[in-house]
């Protein structure tokens, strides 16, 4: 599983402020502290209080960059932030996102191209978010012709079905571990999956119970990667034990600790 930290997201106020005062201490010191706890990438996003979203970018990746060199996602509905914000990067750098909608999609596919980027797709468009599986996979077999007619390799594609928060949309969750699960049979080699995790538990009461209830039922779906806090031990430790069962990790008595030992 492809770890990508999600603290350093401007909707978070430690974050939004230091954006706004350009406290570079504080992004630094987030994002080694996501890379200890095991991430693999860093999801940088500027959020809602960014006034200048290309220049705030591009301070986030350098100063992210000075202390590590695991992954930049650069997080922007906006083309233009990326298109900006990508000439900065010095690390491997995985595009997060683009939808299903033409005029994204050719922006945004040759630029992860040029820049041998990773992309992460969006299963919506215009008209908004699916309600069922059905509309998901059809956005999703799109966005792959899309990126095979124009040599985009699919096994850099990381399609995100778009988790919904379970107070508002409790019904379409088992649609979406199945949309996970499916997204890996529309072509071969497969599409990678991923799925922004927090976003389940937006409104619930106990956030990481369900966080890591859902996580470990997305793996067994063949879930590739994944936005989190991976300060949330036990969802670590549920991530973990999950790759384990599957598989997907060599069992050993102490394996939590093993596994932390290889990410340092
Ligand atoms: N898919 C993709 N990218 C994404 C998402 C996705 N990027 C953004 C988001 N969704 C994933 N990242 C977060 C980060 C934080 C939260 C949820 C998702 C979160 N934050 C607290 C909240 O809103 O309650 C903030 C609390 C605080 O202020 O301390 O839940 O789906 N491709």
């Amino acid at each position: 599983m492809l770890i990508i930290g999600e603290l350093l997201n401007g909707m978070y106020k430690e974050v939004g402020e230091a954006i706004v005062k350009k406290d570079k201490s504080v992004i630094q010191k987030i994002a080694k502290a996501q890379v200890d706890a095991g991430a693999d990438a860093l999801d940088l996003n500027c959020g809602p209080v960014s006034k200048d979203p290309i220049t705030d970018m591009q301070w986030l990746i350098d100063n992210v960059q000075s202390v590590t060199d695991k992954t930049i996602v650069i997080d922007s509905s906006k083309s233009k932030v990326i298109c900006e914000a990508i000439k900065k990067a010095k690390n491997k750098v995985i595009i997060n996102s683009t939808t299903a909608d033409k005029e994204k999609l050719e922006i945004l596919v040759p630029l992860a191209k040029e820049y041998n980027s990773g992309l992460i797709a969006l299963s919506i468009d215009k008209k908004g978010i699916p309600q069922n599986k059905e509309q998901r996979l059809e956005l999703a077999a799109n966005i792959i012709a899309f990126c095979m007619e124009n040599d985009f390799p699919v096994t850099e594609l990381y399609l995100d079905p778009v988790v919904m928060p379970v107070d508002v949309a409790q019904a379409q969750l088992k649609g979406i571990i199945e949309a996970v699960r499916e997204f890996k049979l529309l072509c071969d080699p497969s599409p990678k999956t991923i799925v922004g995790l927090s976003n389940i538990s937006q409104g619930a009461l106990d956030r990481s119970l369900v966080n890591r209830t859902f996580l470990v039922m997305a793996q067994e779906a063949g879930l590739d990667a994944a936005i989190l806090d991976p300060l949330d031990e036990k969802l670590m430790d549920a991530l973990i034990t999950a790759e384990l069962i599957l598989n997907q990790q060599i069992y050993c008595k102490a394996y939590l600790e093993a596994y932390r030992k290889s990410k340092k």
